[in-house]
């Protein structure tokens, strides 16, 4: 790109000016690391403006490995008969779910496969209505579900046990891709889930999965669209390729564009939550992100949980590294620091008054 474009570009950035399609695109489209470095130093400048030098920790809890769905980028897909699954009983995920706030994390987010034992039986979902009711009056803590699509009655009986997120990810606004990522799965109702917790008060997050054939136009769609819908946390990963799986030799992908990404999407929705997931590269990878612009650290796991990551089913787990202790340095060396659970609070508490005068005065999202 013409150095005077990419200055006319960040310029309008800064001043928070809404950028158009074809300008999202040629930021999208950058290679080289010089031009990157500019983004991102705008992405950070935009994030301490927001959120100064705080960044949110999260606790993952993958409580079930067990799917009935065929996501042809997962390794939990359940046609892999060789990947070894569990699923934890309530003691399990409670312990894990009091060991990560102990550790000192924001938020717990409890994920799972769409795991046929809860959700192809009617009262499937009770007994962690309840864990979320138990955990949200014994620690206050603001918890995230993540249990793939769930009908509005569930959603709104994990929203009244006191379940603060819903995190249900797209991974591309690209129908047609979308059919090739999430087999028989509709399109249309993963998006309608997400607006109808949206109006049951929850805060959502949405995400997109880069290098497993999306074009550059494809992101640029997904990000205006994830503006658009108002998704209060955005996040991208990085397809990582699994083994027994359609695109286990889909080969491995770029990080630089998933930095451009992340670096995009906070110029884009500058006051919206961005993870750097511990999920693709492990703790190596974090300080990149964070220079990207990312404010929110996923993917923390105790390493005695027996629990999984997602895309790295084991990477920097057992060995401790996915935990708050093995974080603080690396945001020390970034001049940020952990914000404290009370700011993380507030931080819920604006956005919601903030979504809540939106819809007063009739404005849909943004
Ligand atoms: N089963 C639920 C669902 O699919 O909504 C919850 C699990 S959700 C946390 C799994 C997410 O991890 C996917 O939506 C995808 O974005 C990400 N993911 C899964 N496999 C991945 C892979 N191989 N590489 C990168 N990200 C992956
Ligand atoms: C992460 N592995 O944060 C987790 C996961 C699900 N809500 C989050 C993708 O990276
Ligand atoms: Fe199941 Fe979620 Fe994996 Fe898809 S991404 S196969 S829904 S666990």
């Amino acid at each position: 790109m013409k150095a005077s474009k990419l200055d006319e570009i960040l310029k309008k950035t800064e001043q928070e000016i809404a950028l158009n399609h074809k300008e999202v695109l040629s930021l999208l489209s950058i290679t080289s690391q010089d031009e990157l470095n500019r983004v991102t130093l705008v992405a950070r400048k935009l994030r301490e403006r927001y959120f100064q030098n705080k960044v949110f920790l999260y606790g993952f809890a993958y409580f079930s490995t067990y799917c009935r769905n065929d996501c042809t980028f997962c390794l939990y897909r359940k046609s892999n008969k060789s990947v070894p699954r569990y699923r934890k009983n309530c003691a399990e995920i409670m312990s894990t779910a009091h060991g990560l706030v102990d550790s000192g994390v924001h938020l717990v987010d409890l994920t799972m496969g769409e795991d046929p034992q809860y959700h192809n039986s009617k009262h499937g979902f009770r007994d962690l209505v309840q864990m979320v009711r138990d955990l949200k009056q014994e620690t206050s803590t603001p918890i995230m579900i993540s249990p793939g699509l769930i009908s509005p009655e569930v959603l709104w009986e994990f929203r009244e046990a006191g379940a603060d997120w819903y995190a249900c990810y797209q991974e591309t606004h690209n129908p047609t891709l979308y059919s090739r990522l999430r087999i028989e799965q509709s399109y249309d109702e993963r998006m309608k889930s997400k607006s109808a917790a949206k109006e049951m008060g929850y805060l959502i997050e949405e995400g997109l999965l880069a290098g497993v054939g999306d074009s550059t136009e494809d992101i640029a769609d997904s990000i205006l669209m994830m503006k658009k819908m108002g998704a209060d946390q955005v996040r991208v990963m990085t397809f990582v390729p699994q083994d027994n799986t359609p695109l286990a030799d889909w080969g491995t992908n770029s990080h630089f564009r998933e930095l451009l990404i992340i670096a995009v999407m906070r110029l884009v929705m500058p006051d919206r939550l961005i993870p750097a997931t511990l999920d693709v590269d492990g703790l190596k990878g974090l300080d990149k992100r964070l220079n990207s612009g990312a404010n929110v650290i996923t993917s923390i796991i105790p390493p005695s949980s027996g629990m999984a990551g997602v895309s790295q089913s084991s990477l920097d787990i057992g060995d401790g590294n996915r935990t708050v202790e093995k974080i603080i340095p690396v945001l020390r060396l970034n001049n940020l620091e952990p914000a404290t659970q009370g700011e993380y609070q507030t931080w819920i508490k604006s956005r919601q008054a903030f979504l809540t005068n939106l819809e007063r005065e009739g404005v849909k999202c943004g």
